[in-house]
This record gives C-alpha cells, structure tokens and sequence, in this order.
C-alpha cells in the first residue's frame, strides 16, 4: 500500500497549495509505487518560510538543555521505529536492508549526540586586557536555516543536519530529494511526535530547481546547508554570492584507495569490495579509484573479479543481496554513460558493465559490478565522479606516485591506504589531500561524531557532523561579549 505523504508546514501535514502530486517508486521494481507526495511550488515554499520564522523566537529562547530533551525523544522514536523505517528506506531509496538500517542509526546516532550537545554549546571565557572587565564569546543561532538533502543517505543526511540546526536554536525549512520524500518525513514525523513546536521543523517536499532555490534565496532565510551534486552545488553557490548568508555544501567525491605492496591483500580486498559496490556505489564517500602497486596489479585484479562474481545483485529486502539497484532510471543511465566513455577512452572493461536484467531484476535498475583495469590519471573515469557500481584500478611503482594520483583530482572527500608500514602510514595521514583519510579500512564508514567534510571541489569548508569543530560551527554565530564594571572608561590597546 502506497504512502500518503504531505508536507509538514505550521505543525500540519498539509497538501500543496497547488494540489499537484507525483508517486515515487520502488527502484528494485518501479511496478510499486511507494509514496504519494506532493509537488511543492514557490507560494509553498513562502508558507513554511513564514512559518518557520515565526516559531523561531520561541525556540531561540527555549533552554537549549530543553531542546535537546526533545531531540533525545525524537531519538528513542526513531529507535523504536528503526525496523519500520529501515525497509522505507530499502524500499524508496534501493539501498539492501542492512544499509537502510544504518541509515535510521545515523540519524538515531546524531540525535542522541546532539541532545547532549544542549548541555555544552560552549563559547570561551578569557581574560581581558583591562582590569575590572571581562569577555566571552557564545554561540547563537542563525534564524531560519533551509536545509536541503540529497536521496542516498534519505534518513542519516537529513538527520545531520536537521539535529544540529535544531540545537542551537534555528528553526528550519526541510527540501529533502523528490526521490526519498518519505523517508523525510518519517524523520520529521518523530520529531513532531517527540514534542517539537509548531513552526520549528517544516517539510517541503518539491522540486530542486524550483523549490529548492526559492527556498535557498528566500529573503527570510537566514542560512543554507546543502549536500548534493558538484552541478547544483555551485549553481546555489552562485546564486547566493551576495546575499552574503553562510552556505555548507557537500557535494562529490573520487575517493581512492592505495593498495602498498605490503598491505593484507584479502582485507585491502573486502575494503575495495565494499567500498566501491556497497550502496551500489551510491556514496560521495565510495571508492571509485583503487591505486595498486605494480607487483600486486594482476593478481589484484583476479582476485576483485572473483569476489565481484560472487556479490548477488537483487531487491534490497533479500536477506540474500549483496548489491542492490541504482536509485532511478536517470542515475542509471548517468552510471552506463560512463561505463561506455571508459571503454572509448582506452580502459579495460574488466568485468561487468552493463544492465543487470536476472534474477527478476527487469523492473528495477541494476547495474553489474563493474570493474576497469588499467586506467590512467587523465581519463575522465579516473577523474569524475560516476555515483555507481563502477571502480576503475590504476597501477603505481613508487609511493610518491600513488600520492600524486590520488590528489590529482578535482575532489578531496576521502581516501584509504592499505600498508603494514607504519611510516607510510604516517606519511598518508600527512599528504593526502581529503577532509577524511582512512588507514587499513575502506573510504566509507565515517563516525557522526568527528566532522564530515570534503576539501577542494568536495566542499565548502563547512564539515557536517562531529561537535564544536563542525556542524555546531556552521548552524551558529559566535557573539562576543564585552563587560566593564570598572565604572570609567577604559581604552583597549590604549591603556597601558
Ligand atoms: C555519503 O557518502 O554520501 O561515511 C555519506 C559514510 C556514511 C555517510 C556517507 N556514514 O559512508
């Protein structure tokens, strides 16, 4: 039975002023449709802005210790619903149900972390230079923060940057991907149950190019946190150049893993399994690129084909599927594009590479685990990011070149090395170029409590997750406080 969804405005699900609606899909097999939603347009967008705005100074002035009581509500919800929205994420997103669950524990993870984070949200307190005055600086919040989030992680990246938003005091404007709405609003639903007010958390679910950039250029909007693609990314970017309010961006990776001569090759095997094939490769953490020495090169190769051959390909609720379909019939053609533009520019298509149409898998869109062998540097698949089931394998003789390979890119998400030396491993710590660098563990599994953030053409600077050092950062304002109680005027820098 098909999902009725409505989008979440003043503490009501209501449907869009137009009364336009549009299914979402199952993408192991579009023959079900999953949801009902609306389709959102810009007088919708000004309803939840207004909204939003008008809650926001009676959740500012809520104690932040009492916010995060309804957070760590919101929390025990989601835990208590995790069996139910696990399988709503598998069955909208694709995602095998292993992944859909940890998707619902990210964001349980983020909502337990930041409720605590209502007793900290700590400023510093340092001496003056003057006697009989002091100063401090405290955090505040924005306003109203649009928030708006991409469909391969349709719970957890909604989650990151909903919890934090919400703990600092900003009420927010929710534009999650037209392809997972409702996974959007199940999360909204548990923080309507949990006892948000009215106001302080609104769902629009609509389309990005109308929707989401009203929303982000909304006059009464006070700052934006997208994660998405590089395209969209930087388009925000540009709109929003002057109006001179903060912008988190998330966008692409071409995460690659370096594979030493003395790594342990089954480990740095799994890691490049699951890296690249996990989520169909559906990650802007996901290992695209494998950098191999040379003396393991060919006998790498055979053993990734031999393991690829075993991964089932099916509908993520399978207990028995390994890797499940593309979100949509437009990702999976993007995936297949590339797929022939590697075989044009001169890489091996080594094994897979095209539509996986088994295992009663002709409704849905799944693509075989694809793997390129010898790749260069320059070809575009080395290069760009594909967002699918798809790893292409480069070969190295020195260290140093495996360096330069993988930070020869335009993206700096995040990289792996496999090695035993703890030199080179401290080496790879040191020059690799991405906001997360992993050691004897694959390019995937980030923590919600250290920052999340790419470098270069990856990000913004504005890293997601973690405490004080990111998304806490992003969705607050440092103030400083100066006080004197020396009753006389007193010149800073002056008075000596
Ligand atoms: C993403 O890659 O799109 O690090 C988000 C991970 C997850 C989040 C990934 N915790 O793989």
């Amino acid at each position: 039975m098909a999902l009725v969804v409505r989008n979440f405005i003043a503490g009501k699900w209501i449907d869009s002023l137009s009364g336009k609606r549009h299914d979402t899909t199952n993408p192991a097999d579009v023959r079900e449709v999953v949801a009902s939603v609306p389709v959102s347009s810009r007088e919708d967008v000004d309803l939840a802005v207004a909204a939003a705005r008008k809650a926001y100074q009676g959740w500012k002035l809520m104690p932040a210790p009492k916010r995060g009581e309804i957070l760590f509500r919101a929390g025990e919800i989601l835990q208590r619903k995790k069996q139910e929205l696990g399988p709503l994420v598998t069955r909208e997103m694709g995602k095998v149900l292993a992944e859909g669950l940890g998707d619902v524990q990210e964001a349980i993870d983020m909502a337990y972390y930041m409720a605590g984070e209502g007793r900290r949200l700590a400023g510093e307190t340092v001496p003056s230079e003057l006697p009989d005055k002091d100063c401090k600086s405290i955090r505040e919040p924005h306003g109203v923060t649009a928030l708006i989030t991409p469909w391969n992680f349709p719970v957890a990246i909604p989650g990151w940057k909903l919890f934090p938003a919400l703990i600092c005091g900003n009420t927010v404007v929710l534009k999650p991907s037209s392809s997972t709405p409702a996974c959007a609003a199940a999360l909204v639903a548990a923080l309507e149950e949990a006892g948000m007010p009215e106001g302080v958390v609104n769902l629009l679910i609509g389309p990005g190019e109308e929707v989401g950039e009203h929303l982000a250029t909304h006059a009464g909007v006070d700052a934006v946190s997208f994660t998405g693609s590089c395209g969209a990314g930087e388009h925000l970017e540009a709109l929003l150049g002057t109006r001179h309010r903060p912008l988190a961006l998330e966008m692409g990776g071409k995460n690659a893993i370096i594979v030493m001569a003395d790594a342990d090759l089954q480990l740095a095997l799994e890691g490049v399994l699951w890296g690249a094939f996990g989520t169909s490769g559906q990650r802007c953490t996901a290992a695209s690129r494998v950098v191999v020495h040379e003396s393991l090169y060919d006998k790498f190769l055979q053993l990734l084909r031999d393991a690829a051959a075993q991964l089932k390909l099916g509908p993520g609720l399978n207990a028995s599927t390994d890797v499940g379909p593309l979100v949509n019939a437009q990702q999976m053609k993007r995936v297949l594009d590339y797929i022939r533009i590697g075989q044009e520019e001169g890489a091996r298509l080594y094994f897979g590479g095209n539509r996986f149409l088994g295992n009663a898998c002709e409704h849905g869109f799944f693509i075989e685990p694809t793997i390129f062998a010898n790749v260069v540097p320059r070809m575009r698949i080395a290069q760009e990011e594909i967002f699918g089931p798809v790893v292409s394998i480069l070969r190295f003789s020195s260290f140093n070149e495996a360096l330069a390979i993988v930070n020869e890119v335009p993206f700096g998400l995040s990289s792996s090395i496999y090695t035993r030396d703890v030199n080179i491993s401290a080496r790879a710590e040191r020059d690799l170029q991405t906001g997360l660098v992993y050691i004897n563990a694959s390019t995937i599994g980030a923590e919600i409590q250290l920052p999340f953030g790419g470098w270069k053409h990856s990000g913004s600077g504005h890293p997601e997750a973690g405490g004080r050092r990111g998304a806490l950062d992003f969705f607050s304002r440092v103030k400083v406080i100066y006080r004197d109680f020396s009753g006389h005027l007193q010149k800073a820098q002056i008075d000596r």
